[in-house]
């Protein structure tokens, strides 16, 4: 079972879509089994963006993510992170597909209001770095058998 870490950044929270967007995450058939409200500091926004330290971007790409509280949450599903990501959209909401949450609510890529782990091991990692191991929860679903087969 994969696990992804999707965060609802900033703008999502500002532009009051939080609910808009976990609920997308919700209806296709995640399983949620973390989630928190939180200010990202400077010190986990420069550890979860390492990757992208010499892009161009990744100074405003920081103060973006830093720039006001995010849902941070942890969903969990067969094929969760290639499920998530799709239901994400392209990165540049310009050019993310209608129907999905960039393609709906989006315009700019520095403004493309959530974040989706994007392979297996990264998965891994950034819930790692997002949350302890007492904050995800081991639950049953009642629906789980009419979404998984
Ligand atoms: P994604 O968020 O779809 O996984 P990514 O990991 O390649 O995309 O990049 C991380 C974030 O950096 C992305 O959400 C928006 C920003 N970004 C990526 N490419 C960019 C570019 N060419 N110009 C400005 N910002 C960019
Ligand atoms: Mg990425």
């Amino acid at each position: 079972m994969e696990r992804t870490l999707i965060l609802v950044k900033p703008d999502g929270v500002q532009r009051g879509l939080a609910g808009e967007i976990i609920g997308r995450f919700e209806r296709r058939g995640l399983k949620l089994v973390g989630m928190k409200f939180m200010q990202i500091s400077q010190a986990l926004a420069e550890q979860h963006y390492g990757v992208h330290k010499e892009r161009p971007f990744y100074n405003d790409l920081v103060a973006y993510i830093t720039s006001g509280p995010v849902v941070a949450m942890v969903w969990e599903g067969k094929d969760a992170i290639n499920a998530a990501r799709a239901t994400m959209g392209a990165t540049n909401p310009a050019a993310a597909a209608p129907g999905t949450i960039r393609g709906d609510l989006g315009m700019e890529i520095g403004r493309n209001l959530v974040h989706g782990s994007d392979s297996p091991q990264n998965g891994v990692k950034e819930v790692n770095l997002f949350f302890n191991a007492d904050e995800i929860v081991d639950w049953n679903r009642g629906g789980d058998k009419w979404i998984k087969e």
